[in-house]
């Protein structure tokens, strides 16, 4: 009995973190959303982009040209994400790429804006052959990671901005941090995945899996599993 109550919190708190996954990309059924935001969150492929199946993760994944690829995910009010947020994907590099190729983006800034960024809303992206991430609107707003991501294996790549601080990882390791605070911006721009709309000439080389956006930050959805485990050894 003690241990189906246990098991009822921890599946009650699972569902609570997991109630604020706004985005899921899995690309097993095209680009369709199987986050809480539903199908108004449904992506299309655009340009080169496809489908492909990995026989190394054995599963599908979007493959991405490089050249004119990208996931539209439009502009929805579900993506204005603007006190806390994790983005993670799976990404593995398959060509040349550079500069600040995006992996999911809401905008980047016009090329009339000052600074170039002040209309952007969150993205993730490379940075060189590193992981990078820009928050317009907090008062960090942007890190560079460390690691070389771009070595051809698959890579597990996770932003999370707390309110408090910006963090980005690369296979669950911390790989960079700085203290942060404020709100992220809000715009009228889509949110794609592999490009930009604001800086369509930047296209991502590679494939890309497991796409999750949420208005929680990570370690927030471990606090509760482990809030959940106190509680279970509480009550034995
Ligand atoms: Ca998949
Ligand atoms: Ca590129």
């Amino acid at each position: 009995m003690k241990k189906l109550v246990c098991l009822v919190i921890v599946l009650a708190l699972s569902a609570v973190a997991s109630a604020d996954l706004i985005a899921e990309y899995t690309f097993e059924s095209g680009a369709t959303n199987s986050g809480t935001g539903g199908s108004a969150l449904d992506g299309s492929l655009e340009g080169g982009a496809v489908i492909v199946y990995d026989a190394e993760r054995a599963s599908n994944v979007l493959s991405l040209d490089g050249i004119d690829s990208f996931v539209d995910c439009g502009n929805n009010t579900a993506w204005d994400i603007t006190s806390q947020i994790t983005v993670s994907l799976d990404y593995k590099s398959t060509g040349d790429d550079g500069g600040w190729d995006p992996f999911i983006a809401k905008g980047d800034g016009t090329a009339t804006a000052i600074p170039a960024w002040s209309d952007g809303a969150w993205r993730v992206q490379l940075c060189g052959n590193r992981l990078s991430e820009g928050l317009t609107g907090t008062s960090r707003g942007w890190l560079d990671g460390v690691t070389n991501i771009k070595d051809g294996a698959w890579h597990h790549l996770t932003m999370v901005y707390n309110g408090t601080s910006e963090s980005l990882y690369v296979d669950g390791v911390l790989d960079a941090q700085a203290a942060s605070g404020g709100s992220i911006n809000v715009n009228e721009y889509p949110v794609w995945i592999g490009s930009n709309y604001c800086n369509p000439t930047r296209f991502i080389t590679g494939l890309i899996d497991n796409v999750q956006v949420s208005n929680v930050p990570e370690p927030a959805t471990i606090c509760l599993l482990g809030l959940g485990g106190l509680l279970l050894r509480r009550r034995k």
